[in-house]
């Protein structure tokens, strides 16, 4: 076979995409070329931390938004690999909410196991990428930091698995440019013992308003403020911790809210999103499309309806993670081996598309959305010869972390669930969360 594939970024998508290819060659299969670019020095995408913020090493945007103490915001049970379990990769079941640090090492053993690292470029990011309708083939402009050396190669495919949480939203609010203390977004948030003893502002009422402001209380801010601009999360928070209609403006250190109401604060946090961004692509190659369920122009969530060479990965809002992103990678892999035929005409690549946002659309339910989700990898999974896996059981692991969040969200890491790959049951963690400092991969494992 003599296809070449580009795959950018080796992200936990990204090395979905060549473990799906590793194991077609391990069964006998013929696979094509593959050449996978990285930006940063090492894989693993959002999970390699770095304390760096602004330009990495390179001078590139730095890719990573996690930071020290982060702990798996949902269940593992909900994500783990149905080829690679955690018993498998650490010899024994562990509790249910890891830190970074560990299932950073998780995501690396699979991809270590399958002797994959060769077929990365690392410290490469893509510059560009054009197509030639003639020959329909790619050309891709990339960048060696090592050798400081920019070249163009030729492929029959694209795969973009460059992330979408790395690019903050950062909006303005008034007397933002004279607030007398540091405003950031949480893509620069690294360490919560920055804000220990202060009183701290959160724009944003989703994952790392919740998330970041828990860190920063279980770390010894004063207090917690945190704004939503739609809707409140919600939660029974500690009694340092306000939940706030919108913010209106800042005067000095004073908040203003839509309410009349205000708040002294040291520093301000916006919880705000991320963009889609991919500043290597041009129009007619790049995807544009709201943080969703039913990403725009994908057609299975993945073929690019305007151009059907070309692949994303993991551009959905995300309840499921690397279990999608695997079934995602397999079903590509298949459609360049030839194995899944996509329809020709744009479309029905288009119709495809509508089908899925009108059943996104059809309810605002959490639930609802969980089950869209499995869905979605269900109808994937069941086309490849990905291992199928007990995938309502990962939505009743979902269920139940709702409910526990409901119960009391700064203990729900205190729980444990069943793997719907091995079926044991998670220990219960040595250290409630809260009390949990040392968040080491060595003091974790002590189960
Ligand atoms: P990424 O992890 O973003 O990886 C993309 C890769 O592409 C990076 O390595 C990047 O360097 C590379 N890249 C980008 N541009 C280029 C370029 N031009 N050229 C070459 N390479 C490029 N998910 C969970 O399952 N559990 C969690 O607890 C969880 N917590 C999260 C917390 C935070 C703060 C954030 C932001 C996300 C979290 N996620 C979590 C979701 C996360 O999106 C996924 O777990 C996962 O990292 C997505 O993988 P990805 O490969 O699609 O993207
Ligand atoms: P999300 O989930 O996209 O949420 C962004 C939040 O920011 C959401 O509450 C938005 O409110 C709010 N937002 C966006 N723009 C503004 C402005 N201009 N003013 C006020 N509030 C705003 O991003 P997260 O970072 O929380 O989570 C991303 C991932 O990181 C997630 O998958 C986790 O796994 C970790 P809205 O509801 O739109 O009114």
């Amino acid at each position: 076979m003599t296809k070449r594939i580009a795959i950018i970024g080796a992200g936990p998508s990204g090395l979905a995409q060549l473990r799906a290819f590793q194991s077609a060659a391990q069964k006998g299969e013929e696979i094509p070329e593959i050449v996978c670019f990285e930006k940063q020095h090492d894989w693993g995408g959002l999970w390699l931390y770095t304390w760096r913020t602004g330009l990495d090493e390179n001078g590139e945007p730095n890719h990573c938004s996690m930071y020290r103490y982060l702990w798996s915001n949902g269940p593992k049970e909900g994500l783990e690999f149905a080829d690679y379990s955690f018993e498998e990769h650490f010899g024994k079941q562990i509790a249910s909410y890891p830190p970074r640090a560990v299932l950073m090492d998780y995501i690396e053993g699979r991809v270590k196991k399958a002797n994959v690292r060769d077929w990365i470029r690392f410290n490469t990011p893509v510059r560009w990428v054009d197509y030639d309708e003639e020959t329909a083939k790619f050309t891709v402009t990339a960048h060696d930091h090592e050798k400081d050396s920019t070249y163009k190669e030729v492929f029959d495919h694209v795969i973009v698995a460059s992330g979408h949480f790395s690019t903050p939203n950062v909006p303005f609010y008034e007397g933002f440019d004279n607030f007398n203390g540091r405003i950031l977004h949480a893509h620069d948030f690294r360490d919560a013992r920055e804000f220990a003893g202060k009183d701290i502002l959160l724009v944003g009422a989703s994952y790392s308003a919740e998330d970041i402001g828990s860190q920063c209380w279980k770390y010894g801010a004063k207090s917690i403020t945190t704004c939503y601009r739609s809707a409140p999360m919600g939660f029974k928070w500690p009694e340092n911790w306000e939940e706030k209609p919108a913010l209106e403006k800042v005067d000095g250190n004073t908040a203003y809210f839509a309410d009349g109401s205000t708040k002294d604060v040291d520093a301000i946090i916006l919880c705000t999103g991320y963009k889609h961004f991919f500043n290597f692509l041009p129009d007619d190659l790049r995807l544009k499309t709201a943080n969703r369920l039913a990403a725009a122009d994908l057609y299975k969530g993945v073929v690019y309806a305007n151009n059907p060479n070309m692949f994303y990965l993991g551009m959905q809002d995300q309840w499921f993670t690397f279990n999608m992103f695997d079934a995602q990678a397999w079903y590509v892999r298949d459609i360049i081996l030839g194995k899944i035929e996509v329809p020709a005409e744009k479309e029905a690549l288009l119709a495809d598309v509508k089908e899925r946002e009108e059943r996104e659309e059809a309810s605002d339910d959490v639930k609802y959305a969980i089950k869209y989700q499995a869905e979605y990898v269900k109808e994937l999974v069941a086309e490849t010869d990905y291992p199928s896996f007990d995938i309502d059981g990962a939505c009743e692991a979902f269920f139940e972390w709702k409910g526990h969040k409901a119960e009391d969200i700064m203990a729900f890491r205190n729980n444990s669930y069943k793997s719907v790959i091995t079926g044991t049951m998670a220990p219960v963690h040595h250290t409630p969360w809260k009390d949990a400092l040392d968040d080491s991969m060595e003091a974790y494992l002590k189960n």
